[in-house]
């Protein structure tokens, strides 16, 4: 073909190629707008994400709030004077545990109002129980997050039962009805179902923290903002120096609360747990799905709901770790290392109030 008829070829289908190109460019503009998933749309929407992703990540930096302490005159910490040398301070996992000379109150008052942060305390008070309320909430008054906001989920079968006890400011009793159970383990599991409902129904638009502890209880001196973490509890009294074995877990295969002798950290007690709202939640929702296993194979845990804590916290380690000051019962005695009883067991009237512990050994 020579030069001339090329030529001739080009000029004559110039347009055409010129408005088949237009068409083409309209055509693939047109199916990228509607092709929801087409591999080049996708890739788009990618790039679009993670720039919006990261736009979003930038707002955070630029927008999260300063945390600026005022000044304040304290000892600072020394590297070779550990503020605890007779005990455990810190997890493998570095969690904290927090005993009394560990922490400074004074900085962590000071972060934690910054945060603007209400807590919440869980209490359950079914039938017999309401005699413990009176002292409890007395006490708790004195010695229970002194200067921060509280407010005090009391669950009963009894509201008008619930004593009228003055709070401060910032400070409120919140009666919640709940039925009882003729079992007194099922009014001890149960409180796994009813934190869990509560947390997503309720307690997640009110709180920050959730505290959820034993109502025959008083306290005897300061529990504060140092207990305060992601997930925490506390070492059983009775079991803060044991070796594995001698840990009270529930040790039968078949339930869900079952770990093996080669496995725990610490026996910890049911009687003081908490942690931020979404972590409670997962806590005693999945603790509450385990008993119920449990119970549809006609199991029920040695321990009942502590048994299933403490197979949790097997798994998800907690994030802090209270020292048997946040639960002490007289019986125990006043060991050397035990400077505070934060949180003291009531001793309860065997005979009109029946005690778990014996009840469980008569069986
Ligand atoms: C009653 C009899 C035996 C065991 C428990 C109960 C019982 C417990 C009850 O009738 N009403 C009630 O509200 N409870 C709640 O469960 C209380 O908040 C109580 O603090 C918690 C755990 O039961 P405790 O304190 O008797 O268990 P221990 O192991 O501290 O003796
Ligand atoms: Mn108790």
């Amino acid at each position: 073909m020579d030069r001339t008829r090329i030529r001739v070829f080009f000029k004559c289908s110039a347009p055409l190629i010129f408005w088949l190109c237009l068409l083409s460019t309209f055509f693939l503009g047109f199916f990228w707008q509607t092709s929801e998933g087409h591999w080049l749309n996708r890739g788009i929407s990618i790039l679009c994400e993670t720039q919006r992703l990261s736009r979003n990540k930038t707002d955070l930096l630029d927008n999260s709030p300063e945390i600026e302490l005022p000044r304040m005159v304290y000892t600072k910490a020394h590297i070779f004077k550990p503020l605890r040398t007779d005990v455990l301070t810190v997890t493998p996992w570095f969690a904290p545990i927090v005993w009394e000379g560990s922490y400074n109150l004074d900085i962590l008052n000071e972060q934690f109002r910054q945060k603007n942060m209400t807590v919440g305390l869980t209490i359950f008070a079914i039938k017999k129980y309401v005699v413990f309320l009176q002292r409890f909430l007395e006490t708790a008054e004195t010695y229970f997050m002194v200067g921060h906001r509280v407010k005090y989920y009391v669950f009963t079968d009894r509201p008008e039962a619930v004593p009228n006890v003055t709070v401060k400011d910032g400070r409120e009793i919140v009666p919640l009805k709940v039925q009882n159970y003729s079992r007194w383990q099922e009014i001890s599991m149960r409180r796994m179902e009813i934190i869990s409902y509560f947390s997503k129904q309720r307690f997640i638009n009110e709180v920050g923290f959730l505290v959820c502890v034993d109502v025959d209880m008083r306290f005897n001196d300061h529990v504060g903002v140092e207990i305060l973490s992601e997930l925490f509890d506390t070492i059983h009294p009775g079991f803060y120096a044991s070796e594995r074995k001698a840990f009270t877990y529930e040790r039968r295969n078949n339930s869900k609360a079952f770990i093996p002798q080669d496995e725990g950290d610490f026996y910890y007690a049911g009687g003081f747990f908490g942690g931020t709202v979404d972590k409670v939640y997962q806590l005693t929702k999945k603790c509450h799905e385990a008993i119920m296993a449990d119970k549809n194979r006609s199991m029920e845990a040695i321990w009942q709901e502590e048994s299933h804590l403490n197979k949790y916290f097997v798994y998800h380690k907690p994030t802090k770790i209270l020292s048997p000051e946040y639960l002490w019962d007289n019986n125990f005695g006043s060991p050397q290392f035990l400077k505070k009883k934060r949180f003291l067991a009531v001793p309860k009237n065997h005979a009109v109030i029946r005690n778990r512990r014996n009840s469980h050994l008569k069986c």
